[in-house]
């Protein structure tokens, strides 16, 4: 069946207010309001094309911490999102457990992930095993960054869903950063893409700063998915716009013109050109989607603000099992 044409303009809208709501992040770390931010400014197109090529609410994610973008297009709100920055009642991940970005969204099929980076890539496999023995034809998409394909837990899950021939969509991130490690100083391929060959996968490599593409590239691994065809790894080639989080200063291992460079091809900045260019959108339109954004991230802000922290008898109880907590 091929994918209809992708929403253009959904697509911007989420790319949008993920980018204001990760700029507001940094302005908050900055005033002292939050302890800590870790930023997905430039993975923003990898992102939302993923999520719009898979059906919401069925399909299953396993995410990692830089997918703000994601989330917001699986439906985290930014309140929600504004409430985990700042650890306060009401944050749908962990209570308020865990750091912030360390998404789960139960109402979203998206499942909790840990710190340690690659322990969601087993959790994708699992998943997918457990689609494979209920019957249904859900996939599962689960994201990672290039320098955590790395670890043994990656490997693991990507042979398991080959081997199995398990619904698993494993998008790499790829930003040529883990934290100050460029690439090429911890793997010997040149495109991450290339390790799907050795565990009997297709991987596909897509310009991660065009959401169409990727869009595209996540919507024809899950039909190959859906068919039972097994696992694809899809590596999107991103940029990271910023230092890894609000506790890194990049200027004493990347070179400035290099994120110059980097910047000059910004996500946003070419899909509005791109939307502009195709009529698709008009100057005052993205005006009052700008207008319309901001309104609803200071809105989360302040709401967020005057919410209250956890009472701390919380912490010994369950995330999700009301009546525990009550009994
Ligand atoms: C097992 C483990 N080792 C080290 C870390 C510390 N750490 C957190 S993020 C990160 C970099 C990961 O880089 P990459 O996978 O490329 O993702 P990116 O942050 O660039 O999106 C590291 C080393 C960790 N969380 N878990
Ligand atoms: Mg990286």
């Amino acid at each position: 069946m091929p994918l209809p044409p992708p929403p253009l303009l959904d697509l911007y809208r989420l790319m949008l207010l993920a980018r204001r709501l990760d700029e507001r992040a940094w302005v908050l770390h900055r005033q002292g309001k939050i302890a800590f931010h870790i930023s997905g400014i430039g993975q923003e197109a990898a992102q939302v094309g993923a999520a719009f090529a898979l059906q919401r609410g069925k399909d299953w994610f396993a995410p990692y911490y830089r997918d703000l973008a994601l989330m917001l297009a699986l439906g985290l709100t930014p309140l929600e999102f504004v409430l985990g920055l700042m650890g306060k009642q009401g944050e749908p991940s962990s209570g308020a457990r865990q750091m912030p970005s360390h998404w789960s969204l139960r109402r979203a099929n998206v499942v909790s992930h840990s710190s340690p980076v690659a322990t969601q890539a087993p959790h994708a496999a699992g998943l997918g095993l457990a689609i494979r023995l209920r019957g249904g034809d859900a996939v599962v998409l689960t994201t990672i960054g290039e320098g955590s394909t790395s670890q043994g837990e990656w490997y693991e899950a990507v042979n398991w869903a080959a081997t199995h021939k398990l619904p698993v969509i494993f998008l790499v991130e790829n930003n040529v950063y883990a934290i100050s490690v460029r690439q090429n100083q911890q793997m010997a391929v040149e495109h991450v893409a290339e390790k799907a060959a050795g565990l009997g996968l297709p991987g596909v490599i897509v310009d991660g700063l065009d959401a169409v593409a990727s869009y595209r590239a996540v919507g024809e691994a899950a039909e190959r998915a859906r068919r039972g065809e097994g696992p694809t790894v899809i590596e999107a080639k991103v940029a990271r716009m910023t230092p890894h989080s609000s506790d890194d200063d990049d200027r004493s291992y990347r070179p400035r013109d290099e994120v110059e460079a980097m910047k000059a091809r910004d996500p946003l900045a070419l899909f509005r050109q791109r939307l502009l260019a195709e009529k698709v959108l008009s100057e005052a339109q993205d005006a009052g989607l700008q207008e319309e954004v901001k309104g609803v991230i200071e809105a989360a802000v302040a709401e967020a603000e005057a919410a209250p922290y956890p009472p701390a008898e919380d912490a010994a109880y369950p995330v999700y099992v009301e009546d525990v907590r009550r009994g």
